[in-house]
């Protein structure tokens, strides 16, 4: 019940808007996603217990009690009223306790760390924040990418994210939670898509001058065409060595996709490890 009126909401909400406008929050392709879409909406309606009621009062208020109309009484002298003061404390009140409650709730059941379950075996997937890239090792599959991210349909991804720079913003909004990407630190998100196709992804965490072009596309794919996918970066030949990864690392606007054919499965962990003195102030 609850839901459709949401989705009803929602839809009512998109014809109002801009066809022009992406809407990327509000067509989610994965169950995540879709919890924190109904989780925006529901928070907006309930706010919107207040706002609605202001502005039509200010409206009303404005035409009854204009110096023109001798019908509204005047009355110069009234200070107070219980009645008043009973409505404007108590609904803030319930809104804030109930927001709380979905609050501490969503906390929980939306924590980014948490796994998903699937009767499909959970898939990991290593992101490193470069500037200004996008790098992503699939240790499994012993493959690397730049600026390019593949995931099987239906199949519970774990990311593990890491940065060998400044703080980055891991979104991929179509899938649900950002999470951060810093230096010397693994953070984990949990995501699943429900439906094959191209997403945006992005760096939503300013980190400067390349910034802007610091985008990839996640491919949803099924599971053969990500076997294919897997098949032709090996075909790429072009291993992601010690080398390779210094001159990735060096500062890069805009930077094409690539493919590398064979990784260090331990380079992620390295990365982490080489801030492991800075973190402990040596
Ligand atoms: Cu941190």
């Amino acid at each position: 019940m609850l839901r459709n009126l949401l989705k009803l909401a929602c839809a009512a909400g998109l014809l109002l808007t801009l066809s022009a406008c992406d809407f990327l929050l509000f067509d989610p392709k994965g169950p995540i996603a879709a919890e924190q879409m109904e989780l925006i909406i529901l928070s907006f309606a309930v706010m919107l217990i207040v706002v609605i009621p202001v502005f039509v009062m200010t409206f009303v208020f404005a035409i009854k009690y204009r110096a023109g109309n001798d019908k509204a009484d005047y009355r110069p002298l009234w200070e107070h009223s219980n009645l008043v003061e009973i409505v404007v404390w108590s609904v803030p009140l319930v809104i804030i306790v109930v927001l709380g409650i979905i609050t501490y709730r969503t906390s929980f059941s939306l924590d980014p760390r948490q796994p998903i379950a699937s009767e499909q075996q959970t898939m990991r997937i290593q992101v490193v924040a470069l500037d200004w890239k996008w790098l992503f090792i699939y240790p499994e599959q012993e493959i690397a990418t730049v600026n390019e991210l593949a995931l099987p349909v239906d199949t519970p991804v774990e990311f593990l994210i890491t940065s060998d720079t400044v703080m980055n913003s891991f979104f991929v909004p179509q899938l649900g939670s950002m999470i951060y990407a810093m230096a010397g630190m693994e953070n984990q998100l949990n995501l699943i898509a429900d439906e094959t196709g191209v997403y945006r992804g992005l760096s939503a965490n300013y980190s400067g001058f390349g910034f802007s072009g610091m985008k990839f596309k996640a491919h949803v794919k099924t599971e053969a065409e990500f076997k294919q996918w897997i098949a032709e970066v090996k075909r790429a030949a072009n291993p992601l060595s010690e080398q390779a990864y210094q001159l990735l690392s060096v500062k890069s606007k805009d930077h094409p996709v690539e493919y590398y054919s064979s990784v260090n499965p331990l380079m992620f962990n390295r990365i982490i490890e080489k801030y492991t003195g800075e973190q402990n102030g040596e």
